[in-house]
């Protein structure tokens, strides 16, 4: 079974994470971590938190000469803004924000103070959750699983074509201020953070990720928790901000006719040198029937909330005086969706990997090998 665990606070030393069950034999690159590491810091829209932070991942365990041993791999990302705040006390904070974890953490912890809160629900925790998913998706690289994600939307403004998730498209999204695969709409998403900004507002968005090469047969329509659906739209939505989650094109088809919404099945030929014997001509499914993989790219979109700290503060309650006031304002940023695209992508890797050493799952990555050949 593949588990994890990780700690931390958003200025505490340092992010923390340990990963169980990982297969023996892989081998992990540090630096493709440290890539998406330093993607999910950028992204148009950030505060001033990411002139701080140069995130870099430490292996400390599970890993002898680059490749994977099969026991625990504890990961650590120091927390550079440690130094900073360890010379002050940090304040209290007694005003909560509303659409933040303030208020109903603090009645659940009884605490009198927002800031035990926010420390741990802070999107800085996101990073050690990119860390881990990065190791489940080179893991599925090696069984060429591969994923894709974009930002599709930004406050009114979205992209209007369909992706083709291919090379050239990640070209364009690493080229992209705000990961989005068309250059202009990109320009417009930044104008749109700027005029946010300018007006002491925060922006919400829609981003999408494709994963294609999953082997048919990952989840279980036979019980409700083995369900592939449940298990990714939960992945995501543990994300800060995700309010929302659609699979494939799950929200038109609501409208639409069964005959219009259903992907008719085909068999494959010989010359289509497909790794199935069944394909699709569409794939309004997003790869999921039943709560299982049925071989067609994944595809699932995350509806992600403008972030709750304002410039320009709504109604709240001082929870020292009980007075009526404005909520706080902490430095905060101002677009958060490029960057929880790429924890997006973390997660669900995460969550097919976990289902895919279910089906398939052994010991070494040979004994895994096997077996899905066999299959
Ligand atoms: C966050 C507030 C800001 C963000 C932070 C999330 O941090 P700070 O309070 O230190 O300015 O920068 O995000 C991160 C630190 C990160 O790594 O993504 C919040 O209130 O959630």
């Amino acid at each position: 079974m593949l588990r994890f665990l990780d700690a931390g606070e958003s200025h505490g030393k340092c992010l923390l994470g340990i990963i169980e069950g990982m297969p023996a034999g892989l081998r992990l690159n540090e630096d493709k971590i440290n890539v998406n590491l330093h993607r999910r810091q950028m992204g148009y829209g950030r505060g001033k938190r990411m002139e701080i932070e140069h995130d870099q991942v430490e292996i400390l365990s599970g890993v002898i000469s680059q490749k994977t041993i099969g026991s625990p791999i504890g990961l650590m990302i120091k927390n550079r803004d440690w130094e900073n705040v360890k010379k002050q006390n940090l304040t209290q904070l007694l005003i909560p924000r509303p659409g933040h974890a303030d208020l109903a953490g603090m009645i659940k912890y009884n605490f009198h103070d927002c800031r035990p809160v926010l420390e741990r629900a802070s999107a800085r925790q996101t990073a050690m959750k990119v860390a881990i998913g990065t190791v489940a998706l080179q893991f599925l690289e090696y069984f060429k699983i591969y994923s894709y994600c974009h930002v599709k939307t930004i406050g009114n403004i979205s992209v209007k074509d369909e992706p083709i998730f291919n090379e050239a498209f990640q070209k364009k999204i690493h080229q992209s201020k705000v990961f989005c695969m068309d250059a202009s709409i990109s320009e417009e998403m930044c104008r749109q953070i700027d005029e946010a900004k300018k007006n002491g507002d925060t922006l919400g968005g829609i981003f999408e990720i494709a994963v294609k090469g999953v082997p048919v047969g990952l989840g279980s329509h036979v019980h409700w928790d083995r369900r592939l659906d449940g298990r990714l739209a939960a992945a995501l939505m543990s994300i800060p901000g995700v309010k929302a989650v659609e699979i494939g094109n799950g929200i038109a088809a609501s409208q639409k006719k069964g005959s219009e919404v259903h992907d008719a099945i085909y068999r494959a030929n010989d010359k289509q040198d497909l790794p199935r014997k069944y394909f699709r001509e569409k794939n309004d499914a997003g790869g999921l029937e039943g709560g299982i993989s049925n071989g067609e790219a994944i595809l699932l979109r995350a509806y992600f909330k403008p972030i709750p700290t304002l410039l320009n503060p709504l109604d709240s309650v001082n929870i020292k005086t009980g007075e009526k006031t404005k909520a706080m304002y902490q430095r905060s940023d101002i677009c958060v969706v490029p960057a929880a695209s790429v924890v997006g992508e973390a997660m669900v890797g995460w969550e097919i990997a976990v289902a895919f050493l279910e089906k398939f799952g052994g010991d070494s990555l040979r004994e895994i090998e096997k077996i899905f050949k066999i299959i």
